[in-house]
């Protein structure tokens, strides 16, 4: 293969070159339009820049040896062969030197496959491939989300026989327990018409119990402050006509015992079920360890927080494969209304195929 750069005041003229040099059979790698630097002779005016190519039968240009896979990948990119990665890399080197390596990585640098993509974010190498595979097969990301819809486990949470239904929410700092406290009052307040009472057991955070007793009373609903087992048992009794009762958990360092354990003294009044709030921006570490920690409160069901500031929907599908619990709600933003939707399979896994396949 021969590789030529061409400079014209055109494109006409430049690919007229092109065509002179390299014949008819020529392919344009790239243009661009080169802009002179200030005082040049060309009169200030951007000339343009064209890299062609022709295949000129065996390759022109020296091969170095070809280079080792690299250690992360495997499969299908390790089957290729030396002779060819040896050319690939021999044309790599071409094109760098004559168009520089900012525009080689503009053009060459795809966005990595699917099943990488997958992997990349914790997803199972097996269960990665299958879904690769099976996008293929997919005219449509909605296609592909009804195919693999299956994958999340998505449902309202349970609302006892009799009494309120007392839900404990749960997680790391930050995770947003607070605001769905109080956007959980707010829809079942004021959608569902429920009668709801929020309680605080956040002694850590300060201005956290002050802030969810200002939405209380905003809302017209209940607020207790409870800092230990015992009141929070009596809260409950003075709360037994209400629907639902909103506990808010202070949040902590899941690796702290100490922290676990205060946590599960404090939630172990038996109508009190546990919700794991789990920001979907958190790194795979931080997750593996906020759910092996919490999975200790035995949580009923997960609220996935953050969604709009996770960057990628692709890791939801690890997400859902590593939580304990079936996902109840997510939330987006930071306005107490409308941020906290009922999780719904279909458009979890609609996210992710969107993204896969965009
Ligand atoms: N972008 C975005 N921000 C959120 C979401 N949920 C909560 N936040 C914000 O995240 C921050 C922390 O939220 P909190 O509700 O205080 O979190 P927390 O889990 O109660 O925090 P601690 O009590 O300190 O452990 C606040 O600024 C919230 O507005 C969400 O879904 N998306
Ligand atoms: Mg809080």
């Amino acid at each position: 293969m021969k590789i030529r750069k061409f400079e014209a005041d055109t494109l006409r003229e430049a690919m007229e070159q092109a065509r002179r040099e390299l014949g008819d059979n020529a392919v344009i790698l790239n243009t661009r339009e080169v802009r002179p630097l200030p005082g040049a002779r060309t009169g200030g005016r951007p000339r343009v820049e064209l890299v062609a190519a022709v295949d000129t039968g065996p390759a022109v240009l020296t091969s170095p040896e070809p280079p080792a896979p690299r250690e992360a990948e495997t499969g299908r990119d390790q089957e290729a062969s030396p002779a060819l990665a040896a050319e690939v890399a021999a044309l790599r080197e071409a094109l760098v030197s004559l168009v520089g390596e900012g525009v080689l990585v503009a053009h060459t640098k795809a966005a990595p496959g699917p099943e990488r993509r997958m992997r990349d974010v914790g997803v199972d190498a097996a269960l990665a491939g299958q879904i690769a595979r099976s996008l293929q097969e997919c005219s449509s990301p909605e296609e592909a989300a009804a195919q693999w819809e299956c994958l999340f486990s998505c449902a309202a949470p349970s609302l006892p026989e009799s009494g309120p239904a007392v839900w404990a929410l749960v997680g790391p700092t930050g995770a947003g327990k607070t605001s769905c406290a109080a956007r959980l009052a707010a829809a079942y307040r004021f959608r569902e018409k429920r009668s709801v009472a929020l309680i605080s057991c956040d002694g850590v955070r300060i201005g956290a119990p002050e802030q969810l007793q200002r939405i209380a009373s905003t809302m017209g609903t209940p607020f207790e402050l409870c800092l230990d087992a015992s009141s929070l048992s009596e809260a409950l009794d003075r709360c037994s006509s209400h629907d639902i009762v909103l506990v808010d958990t202070p949040g902590g360092p899941p690796r702290d015992d100490g922290f676990l354990k205060g946590l599960r003294s404090l939630l172990r009044d038996g109508r009190i079920s546990a919700h794991l709030v789990l920001p979907a921006n958190i790194s795979r570490e931080a997750r593996r360890i906020a759910v092996e920690a919490f999975s200790a409160l035995d949580p009923q069901r997960v609220i996935l927080t953050k969604l709009d500031e996770a960057g990628s929907s692709i890791p939801l599908l690890a997400i859902s494969q590593e939580i304990p619990a079936a996902v109840s709600f997510v939330s987006e933003g930071q306005e107490l209304a409308g941020g906290l939707m009922p999780a719904d399979a279909r458009s979890l896994a609609l996210r992710v195929m969107e993204e896969l396949m965009g």
